[in-house]
């Protein structure tokens, strides 16, 4: 792809599109960058833009002499901005399309709703501890496009957002962890967000592999049209083919041959809550010859991420468990489904446009304590209509003293919002640290 001299747009003044408009300025290309958000509001991203980048603001017109749009993740597919672009026959890729044009090192690529930036980081820490040498990033934190040097393998975390406009991906691994509706405010519908999951093996051949979940009833069909050999994975089922649990045994039968990997109590505890993410972690290494010792050291030291799932503490007994990234239903979902204890709950925040129904009878299943906290209080309360008990908050500090006093002995109390996080904190993380501050500050 040339780039010089091309007079290029980025929409998006985010860590991805600082990234990109300083990419393609260092390859001669004259670019502008657009943000709908006003000058005073970007003052610290602005200084991260090389000298000689063009900015506009507020503007949903590309300017005249644009060739080629590269967009956020942020950026909706179909903001004004990306429909005029269309509507004058400019080109529009996605940051990752535009990286993935200039990668020369074979890529993992690990999509799904839930879990995926947990499997990726197990992924790069399984091939650090083989020697290898990866690059992480993608909906993780740091941009394709930033991870561009020499490596053996780049592990990308790929988000629905960022397969829109992303045509030519070609991983010689890729996982498709589970799918569950995420995202509604932004998809059309769930077909159409299925779609842009299914984009990650679009391009695989024979020599690749697609790993799937076989316990998701969404993904466990898919691909049988992909050139790509098939494994599946399931913390459920002996698979003939695959990687799955005997009893407390993590079991690989891959090439003709099985092997035991480990059992779950070498694991910390955090991802022992977790194995179906690390199960296809396990596969990708295994299918890549990684040896089954650097396997094995890499289970016993990943500790797993923070507000995925995170123990924070035993008090009189009571696991008090973060998991800020709990943001949508599918999520919750998992998360109530790793306890097989009672469940004090803590949920609630800004409306994604989802639908909380499919909560409903797993609640009843598993909780025995709902604490409702945020702007979807009164969402969640229709839905439960009277059929569940819970208890309502205007903090998050309340509502971790009402859940401890209902907690007993054996009990998890669990922050699990299915919820995003802006109308009471800065984002998940803000909300998962004050969780972890206020939770560490409880008297015995
Ligand atoms: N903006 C516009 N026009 C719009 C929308 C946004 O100009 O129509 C501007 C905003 O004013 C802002 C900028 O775009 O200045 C933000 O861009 P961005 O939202 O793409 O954010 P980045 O900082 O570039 O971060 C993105 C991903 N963000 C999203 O997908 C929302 C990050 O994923 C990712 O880590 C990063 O690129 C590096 O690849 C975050 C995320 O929340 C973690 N992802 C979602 C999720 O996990 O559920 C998908």
């Amino acid at each position: 792809m040339e780039l010089k001299n091309k007079n290029l747009s980025v929409i998006g003044l985010g860590q991805t599109g600082i990234a990109v408009a300083n990419f393609l300025s260092r390859h001669g290309a004259h670019v502008t960058v657009t943000d709908s958000k006003s000058r005073e509001q970007l003052l610290e991203p602005l200084k991260q833009l090389s000298a000689g980048i063009k900015i506009r603001f507020q503007n949903p017109e590309p300017p005249s002499d644009t060739e080629m749009v590269v967009l956020s993740p942020g950026v909706d597919i179909h903001s004004p901005f990306l429909e005029n672009a269309k509507r004058k026959g400019i080109k529009i890729i996605s940051e990752i399309e535009l990286a993935n044009r200039f990668n020369t090192v074979p890529i993992i690529a690990i999509t799904g709703t839930n879990g995926k930036s947990t499997c990726t980081s197990l992924i790069a820490e399984i091939f650090g501890q083989s020697g290898k040498t990866v690059h992480a990033g993608g909906n993780l934190g740091t941009p394709f496009i930033s991870l561009l040097d020499q490596a053996d393998y780049r592990v990308l975390e790929l988000s629905s957002f960022q397969m829109e406009a992303t045509s030519g991906l070609h991983p010689v691994v890729s996982v498709i962890l589970n799918i569950s509706p995420d995202h509604m405010d932004r998809h059309k519908d769930f077909q159409s967000y299925v779609a842009l999951k299914e984009k990650i093996f679009a391009h695989q051949t024979h020599s690749d592999f697609l790993i799937l979940n076989h316990d998701d009833s969404n993904t466990r069909d898919m691909g049988k049209a992909c050139s790509a050999e098939r494994i599946l994975f399931s913390t459920q089922t002996e698979l003939e083919k695959g990687i799955f649990l005997r009893g407390n045994k993590i079991i690989a039968r891959l090439q003709n041959s099985e092997q035991e990997v480990i059992s779950l109590e070498s694991l910390p505890r955090g991802m022992q809550w977790q194995v179906e993410n690390v199960l296809p972690a396990v596969a990708t290494a295994l299918l890549l010859n990684v040896s089954m010792e650097a396997i094995q050291q890499a289970l016993k030291n990943f500790i797993g991420l923070e507000h995925r799932l995170e123990w924070v503490r035993n008090l009189n007994g009571v696991d008090f468990v973060n998991d800020s990234k709990g943001t949508n239903v599918g999520s919750v979902c998992k998360s109530l489904n790793t306890f097989d204890r009672p469940i004090i709950l803590i949920a609630g925040g800004i409306d994604k446009n989802t639908d909380f129904s499919p909560l409903k009878s797993l609640m009843k299943e598993k909780v025995k304590h709902l604490v409702l906290i945020g702007e979807t209080r009164n969402k969640f309360k229709g839905i439960l209509n009277g059929s569940f008990g819970y208890e309502e908050s205007d903090s998050l500090e309340e509502a971790v003293g009402l859940a401890k006093a209902k907690a007993e002995d054996g009990d998890v109390v669990l922050l699990s919002p299915a919820c995003a996080s802006f109308d009471m904190f800065k984002d998940y993380v803000d909300r998962g640290n004050s969780f972890k501050t206020i939770v560490k500050n409880l008297e015995g």
